[in-house]
């Protein structure tokens, strides 16, 4: 049933006085205007004021505020935005304090093709490219050309008649030895908002920052100089501009408010500042989930596992195993900090505090606590709305059971705005592909108990994976830890649209690691890294898999004439049948037996009881190696090795890549 929920009262934004000051006439002992009394600029420290000062400078916005993070602060905020028609609230009674944004058109994904990276030389960024191929891990402009792109072409006036906003945040918990402290300044209230969610901000990280003095990666974003379609979204999508300073800790981004170029703790400082921070300092920045899994005897262990984006991550941090006993709780879904500790073992931190998750497909079919935890406290991105007896919902492909498109009292707004139903002639999708929300991990049902232990969980293996329609098996293990980096840098995937470019691909593409749009530096250099972790006196290395729950065959459809793809394995959370026989390598059972790609598990020993649709030809073509298509992923590696990485690459890869061809010639 149906049950009214107003949002509560809450009191008026007002950005109220000003000092007298405009941009124009601070000079360095000056305090810009404020929202809030000048006690509040106390609070920054030395450092932090002057970064602050030097940007509001630049950027000439009306005023600032500083963020404290708090609840009245927080929603104060979301007031302004509904005034502002960026957001709406959900008013229907399955959530409470809920909301809906609808971006511009024309800013809705990352934008890999403007993210540069930003070095003295161009061989710390990109690896050389053989002469003719086009770089595809990473863009590089030279500190100079980017800095005077953004000083007198980007910047300048592009807060005009705006508040700027300084957020403190830290990714990972305040004062852990792990953490980074970052200083985000914006033009945004949904940035505001969302940097609440996804990482732990405001007075605790200022208090902290002065209490130790604390370093800070700098992080300036601006909407910009309007160029957009709506007045509630405003953004610049044609100069749009991401960029990253490695050497001195920098990150500005120019143009778009869409979360993965806005929210600048995430892809910008968790991966690509953090990766050459990691580099440097003598660990690992990855884009991985981590997950703890119980088995039914209550013996625990952790994995990390990187896919690509939009591959099902956050599914599978949140599974619901199928399987009687075993338990999967969640430490994150996106990204992973891990270092060895001084007893050899990897650690890993999820250095967020929420989850930014690709919105369709998730159901409470595929994942049910995920559904559960987004109905509080969430900001929606360009899912649909729906309107029943006056009151808004949401909608996205793959809530259907949940929501019935074709019941004709529910009306359903598209993302874009426009009038949906499965029978109009907008033929959709409702919500788009890369409509996302932006929910606390505190609330999800299964968050691990470890989740913010400043020392980390330890991790036991390490999962690499993406979308292969064919040629990949469901899972195999490498033979070692060479060979595990060798199968990391060799991943494809299926593009998603999780990236602007990515809509546009039907074709698998190169993402090693799942990093392809996220290395802070150059791709040769980060295997070097990976391989020197090999070299660690006294390591645990955890075993490395490759999985792919995406393998299909053309089957003609039961009902119908025409031939269909259709999955060969039904995964979410059947996949944890896949995770147990991980668990039983990980304690060196004998469970394994040897191919020419690596470790697969023995005729019989992948619990399939109670998967009865599942045949024995099915979970054969599963665990297929075709030759041809095997010569073919070699071929595919090889080019790729030769145009994007060149010299730089760790001859011990090539050598795992001659190894692979021998093997598959002898198969
Ligand atoms: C993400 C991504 O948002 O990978 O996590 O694009
Ligand atoms: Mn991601």
């Amino acid at each position: 049933m149906l049950r009214l929920c107003w949002p509560r009262q809450i009191s008026r934004f007002s950005l109220a006085n000003p000092f007298v000051w405009s941009s124009r006439t601070l000079s360095s002992s000056n305090v810009p205007p404020l929202t809030q009394t000048s006690a509040q600029w106390n609070n920054l420290t030395e450092a932090a004021q002057e970064y602050v000062r030097n940007k509001f400078t630049l950027c000439g916005p009306k005023e600032l505020h500083i963020c404290d993070g708090s609840a009245r602060e927080n929603e104060m905020l979301l007031d302004y935005l509904v005034k502002r028609r960026t957001i709406e609230k959900l008013t229907h009674s399955n959530f409470e304090n809920c909301y809906l944004a609808r971006t511009d058109p024309h800013d809705i994904a990352r934008v890999e093709g403007k993210t540069f990276v930003c070095t003295k030389n161009k061989s710390d960024t990109v690896s050389p490219v053989k002469f003719g191929a086009s770089a595809s891990l990473g863009n590089w402009m030279s500190e100079e050309s980017m800095d005077f792109l953004l000083e007198h072409k980007r910047f300048p006036s592009s807060m005009d008649g705006r508040t700027m906003y300084a957020i403190p945040f830290s990714m990972g918990p305040v004062g852990s030895p792990l953490s980074k402290i970052g200083i985000q300044l914006t033009d945004s209230p949904y940035v505001v908002c969302s940097m609440r969610i996804m990482t732990r901000m405001g007075q605790a990280v200022l208090d902290h920052m002065k209490k130790s003095n604390s370093d800070f990666v700098k992080c300036l974003h601006s909407l910009g100089r309007s160029q957009g379609m709506l007045d509630s979204w405003p953004c610049d999508p044609d100069n749009t501009v991401i960029a990253h300073f490695p050497n001195r800790n920098e990150i500005c981004s120019y143009g778009s408010g869409y979360g993965g170029n806005s929210l600048l703790g995430k892809k910008c400082l968790a991966l690509r500042i953090a990766s050459t921070l990691a580099r440097k300092e003598g660990w690992l920045a990855e884009h991985m989930l981590i997950l703890g899994l119980t088995n039914p005897q209550g013996r625990k262990k952790y994995i990390a596992a990187a896919f690509p984006s939009a591959c099902g991550k956050t599914n599978l941090a949140m599974m619901r195993p199928s399987i009687p006993g075993w338990k999967v709780e969640c430490v994150g879904d996106d990204i992973a900090w891990m270092r060895f500790d001084s007893n050899g073992v990897l650690r890993a931190i999820n250095p967020e505090s929420g989850f930014f998750g690709v919105a369709p497909g998730t159901s409470m079919k595929t994942n049910p606590y995920c559904l559960n935890a987004v109905r509080k406290n969430t900001i929606f991105t360009n899912v649909a709305s729906t309107n029943v007896d006056g009151l808004t919902g949401i909608f996205w492909e793959g809530l259907e059971d949940e929501v019935n498109p074709e019941d004709e009292n529910i009306r359903i707004a598209a993302w874009n705005g426009i009038r949906y139903s499965p029978n109009s002639d907008f033929p959709g999708p409702a919500a788009h592909k890369n409509s996302r929300f932006c929910t606390p991990a505190s609330q999800l049902e299964i968050i691990d108990p470890a989740w913010e232990d400043p020392e980390g969980v330890p991790i036991d293996a390490i999962l690499f994976g993406g979308r292969r329609p064919s040629t990949i098996p469901l899972v195999y293990e490498s033979f070692d830890w060479t060979h595990g980096v060798f199968v990391g840098a060799s991943m494809r995937s299926m593009a998603t649209a999780a990236s602007i470019e990515g809509s546009a691909t039907t074709r698998p593409v190169h993402d090693p690691f799942a990093m392809k749009p996220f290395f802070g530096y150059s791709f040769g250099k980060y295997l070097h890294h990976w391989l020197s972790m090999r070299d660690k006196p006294g390591v645990k290395l955890p075993k490395i898999f490759h999985v792919n729950w995406f393998r299909t065959e053309r089957r003609r459809h039961p009902h119908a004439e025409e031939m269909k793809e259709v999955f060969l394995w039904p995964g979410f959370g059947e996949n944890s049948r896949v995770l147990e026989w991980v668990f039983k390598r990980t304690d060196n059972e004998d469970v394994a037996r040897s191919s020419a790609i690596g470790l697969m598990p023995k005729h019989g020993s992948l619990n399939v009881k109670g998967l009865d649709e599942l045949t024995a030809d099915t979970i054969e073509k599963l665990f297929m190696l075709p030759k041809s298509e095997w010569q073919l992923e070699t071929e595919k590696i090889r080019e790729f090795f030769l145009n994007q990485v060149g010299d730089d690459m760790p001859q011990e890869i090539w050598d795992q890549l001659d190894a692979l061809e021998q093997r598959i010639e002898a198969m």
